[in-house]
């Protein structure tokens, strides 16, 4: 078996409770299993740039970082890749920052990337690359005369060609794609806006789910991802977990619990959520006083201007719903805006009644899997879902909505509070199947079996405008 080595912005833990993360357990048992190596950022910032890897090996895996200067910092991450292509893929043209000191940042720092990574490297290995932060890091691999097999997945959604096309470097980034063997996408949605980009911008040849392109070949498929889904069952279930739910239910002197729970970013639709709660209120008398919405949303990026607008938008229109309707025993809504265990987590998705994930734009929203495993299959909660989270195409038997219509989300949080135990049984079981089904480790094996079968590496493998 080959060695795998992945490569993603930050490296993650290989072992002990902050390993807890459904991917970060997912990718450390598969580079477990490969006695692999795993590289990227180490989190940490250094005076000059660097130029070699820190490495540490434990029981066969190897962790090998970087660090990287302020002003890399500043272009790479803060600067392209969270205010340019983060937005952008999220349909926030509006937000995106064309800067063009930004994308030379982005791609100084993918051929540092690339420099430090290429001496580690074995003949045979495979090399699984993660996220927008690295779209360029197969090409500048292969100008050093990389030859793996190298594959790549994106965690966000892939713009359709009319957005795509509005960013300058767009060309130029599809291309780099192209030096890939292998790119994964979410959905099939993705999938279809990146065909269609290959296609109809690079001139390119589509044969089935190879695509030709810029003398390129790479295959392209949607690889859902997937959570540890018996695990966090278990984790649900497990006396821990209970003791912190029975502490929040004595807090609501058992009212019906919504629980939302995000990273603080405007792709969440925090404020459209908290609009449509308030729309509950509004409309639906008989829920005061019968209703808490509990929303944990820990800051996220908070060097991004966009992040400090969000959050102080949230703590107005939290006080403000408040103000409105709280009665000197009922507190309708609370927001806490800092992070929890995941064993906390797990307790409080099994004791709300209702999981409210209504991103405006999401890869694939993992909370939404997690709420549904989490719950009691004899009595479970329900789930109320944007259209727009990219497990909405898998979980069709959630309540579906479309988080910009604030009454049609009201009425669904509505009907979600009054569901007989019977129709809520029988949606979170076909669920369930389906989470059970297309779990975490399943979607690292599909992904990198795909890889593993693909034919070696041909370099100047010609297509139609070599
Ligand atoms: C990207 C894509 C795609 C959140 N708050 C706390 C906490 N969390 C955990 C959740 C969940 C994870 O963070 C968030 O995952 P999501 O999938 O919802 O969203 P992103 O962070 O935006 O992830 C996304 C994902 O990549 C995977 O491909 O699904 O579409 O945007 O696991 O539970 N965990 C703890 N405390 C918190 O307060 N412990």
């Amino acid at each position: 078996m080959s060695r795998l080595v992945v490569v993603s912005n930050r490296v993650g833990p290989l072992r002990g409770a902050a390993r807890a993360g459904g991917l970060a357990v997912a990718l450390a048992d598969a580079l477990q299993r490969r006695r692999g190596l795993w590289f990227g950022w180490s989190g940490e910032l250094a005076e000059s740039p660097a130029v070699r890897a820190r490495t540490q090996t434990t029981a066969g895996v190897t962790r090998a970082t970087l660090d990287l200067t302020q002003a890399e910092l500043d272009d790479y991450y803060n600067g392209f890749a969270n205010r340019c292509l983060w937005p952008l893929f999220h349909y926030r043209l509006d937000l995106a920052a064309f800067d063009r000191r930004f994308y030379d940042g982005y791609q100084r720092v993918n051929r540092r990337f690339a420099q430090t990574l290429a001496p580690l490297l074995h003949d045979d290995d495979l090399v699984w690359v993660h996220d927008y932060h690295l779209l360029p890091f197969a090409e500048t691999l292969r100008e050093m005369g990389a030859q793996q097999k190298l594959g790549f997945f994106l965690h966000i959604p892939f713009p359709v060609r009319e957005l795509l096309t509005a960013l300058p470097s767009a060309d130029r980034l599809v291309r780099a794609l192209m030096a890939y063997d292998l790119i994964g996408f979410q959905t099939e949605g993705d999938l279809q806006a990146f065909r269609d980009y290959v296609l109809r911008e690079a001139g390119g040849i589509i044969d089935g789910e190879t695509l030709r392109a810029y003398g390129r070949k790479v295959i392209a498929r949607a690889f859902p991802i997937g959570i540890d889904t018996a695990q966090f069952a278990q984790m649900a279930r497990s006396e821990d977990a209970r003791r912190d739910a029975e502490r929040l239910k004595a807090a609501i002197f058992n009212r019906a619990q919504i629980i939302g729970v995000d990273r603080l970013d405007y792709t969440k639709g925090l404020p459209e959520r908290f609009l449509a709660y308030q729309k509950l209120l509004e409309d639906y008398p008989d829920a005061h006083g019968q209703v808490s919405f509990l929303q944990i949303a820990p800051t996220s990026r908070g060097d991004v201007p966009e992040y400090v607008h969000i959050r102080e938008e949230l703590e107005t229109l939290a006080g403000h719903i408040n103000g409105r309707f709280a009665q000197f025993d009922w507190t309708p809504l609370r927001y806490i805006n800092r992070a929890i265990t995941r064993r906390q987590l797990a307790g409080l998705y099994r004791m709300s009644h209702i999981g409210f994930v209504t991103p405006l734009r999401d890869g694939m929203n993992l909370v939404a899997k997690e709420y549904v495993a989490a719950q009691d299959p004899v009595d479970p909660g329900v789930l109320v879902l944007s259209r727009f989270a990219g497990c909405a195409r898998q979980m069709t038997a959630a309540l579906i909505v479309n988080p910009y219509d604030v009454a049609g989300v009201a009425e669904a949080l509505q009907t979600a509070r009054h569901m007989a135990v019977e129709e809520r049984r029988e949606r979170h079981a076909e669920l369930m199947r389906g989470l059970i089904e297309n779990d975490v480790s399943r979607w690292c094996d599909d992904f990198l079996g795909v890889l593993d079968r693909v034919g070696p590496h041909a370099p100047g493998d010609a297509g139609p405008s070599a």
